[in-house]
């Protein structure tokens, strides 16, 4: 590229941004003239549970990254942050196991994630809410009415079709979870599905799924964000909130619904033992020599090859740690149907469903993730003779 092209780019890339930035202003400057008025205060909330000035510009900066913005877009994320808690949000739950709520809600020592998620405007949330029965039922009526249109509508768990979604009845008016997805979603802004179980399915979903249960896009036909995860990391929900207040429209997703920022990269690609991956350097063994150097964790079954998700690039608990870095490979836990097509968890896929024989990773990996993982096998079959010599020099025999 010339200089006279170079700089001609530059401009084009500025002048984007700049507009950017114009949107997001009159988005949130839109979001803080009609929203419902905050019931506390955000900066009074940090304050009182430790979090310090600095953390939450830390944070700001962070999340900016993470939302992959450029830093300039800092002092947005801070006021979409502090607009937050005006969401009003109607919290459902359909069958699933509640982790999602636990891990969102119960963090011992929370960070500005947390924070956000402990200020949020929580018109009904069947968990959480004190009311029970009838009055409960009052509760959700008046936010859809009072909100109609301006609510975010957050689901965790899936939806059973079976018996006529009479495997889920909710209430005291005995609805089905169709029935209650169809009336709460069609009045909402938008619907965000917490947890892989609402995104599609999950364990209720597991083969032979006697319950036909299912996601809540495909169960009701309608598009939903889908945050996926079992749990999910609080941070790709909060950052999405935080997109969907800056910009007034739901990120980029992918064809499973994931939101782009968060799901678009695979694990593998990112984790902090690749370079171990690629120097056919692998566990063989719970608590072998390899496993206390923090080699490949590929042999112990890790799915991170066919799992998109930014586990290895945020982490979870304020970037503390996360699945393969306390030792355990990745499950493909934000992948549809993952219990099916990723068993048994801890052994690799080529093993587990085909009884061995690296010539077949590569057919059931292009099942799985397409050509890419396909690339990876034929890396994997090439590197699985060398590994074999290392792993046995890592656990000091021959
Ligand atoms: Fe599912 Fe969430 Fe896994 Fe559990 O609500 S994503 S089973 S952690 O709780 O929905
Ligand atoms: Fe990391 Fe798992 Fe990939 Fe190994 S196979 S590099 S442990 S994601
Ligand atoms: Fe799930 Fe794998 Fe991340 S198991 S939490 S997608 S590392």
């Amino acid at each position: 590229m010339s200089m006279t092209e170079d700089s001609g780019y530059s401009r084009k890339v500025g002048r984007q941004y700049r507009e950017l930035m114009e949107h997001c202003k009159a988005n949130l400057d839109k979001a803080q003239a009609e929203l419902p008025p905050a019931r506390e205060d955000f900066y009074a909330s940090l304050k009182e549970k430790g979090v310090s000035r600095r953390s939450f510009i830390k944070w700001t900066s962070f999340m900016t990254a993470a939302l992959m913005l450029p830093p300039v877009f800092r002092p947005m994320v801070a006021r979409a942050a502090e607009t937050f808690s005006r969401v009003p949000v109607v919290w459902l739950h359909f069958a699933e196991c509640t982790g999602c709520s636990e891990a969102f809600l119960r963090s011992s020592y929370p960070n500005v994630d947390d924070i956000l998620l402990d200020t949020i405007s929580l018109e009904y949330h069947e968990t959480l809410m004190a009311a029970a029965g009838h009055q409960a039922e009052e509760n959700l009526e008046k936010a859809m009415h009072d909100f109609k249109g301006q609510f975010i509508c957050v689901i965790e768990g899936g939806i059973p079709k079976g018996l006529n979604g009479h495997y889920l009845t909710l209430g005291p008016k005995g609805k089905t979870g169709v029935e209650m997805a169809k009336e709460v979603t069609s009045k909402a802004a938008a619907t965000i599905c917490i947890g892989s179980c609402s995104a599609f399915g999950n364990i209720q979903a597991a083969k032979p799924n006697p319950t036909e249960a299912m996601g809540v896009g495909q169960a009701i036909g309608i598009k939903t964000v889908n945050i996926a995860g079992c749990p999910p990391n609080a941070l790709n929900f909060t950052g999405t909130v935080l997109h969907y207040l800056m910009f007034g429209s739901i990120p980029a997703l992918d064809s499973l619904g994931r939101p782009v920022w968060a799901y678009g990269k695979r694990i593998h690609d990112f984790c902090e033992r690749r370079p171990h991956y690629d120097a056919a350097e692998y566990v063989d063994e719970w608590g072998d020599a390899a496993a206390q150097k923090g080699w490949c964790l590929y042999n112990m079954g890790c799915k991170g090859p066919y799992t998109y998700a930014n586990c290895s690039k945020v982490r979870f608990n304020d970037g503390i740690s996360w699945p393969v870095m306390a030792g355990h490979g990745c499950i493909g836990c934000t992948e549809p149907a993952f219990w099916d097509t990723m068993a048994p968890l801890e052994k690799p896929i080529a093993e587990a469903n085909v009884g061995g024989g690296e010539r077949t990773v590569d057919r059931v990996g292009m099942i799985l993730a397409g050509a890419t993982a396909a690339g990876l096998a034929v890396h994997a079959a090439a590197t699985a003779a060398k590994h074999r010599d290392k792993s046995k020099k890592a656990d000091g025999h021959e």
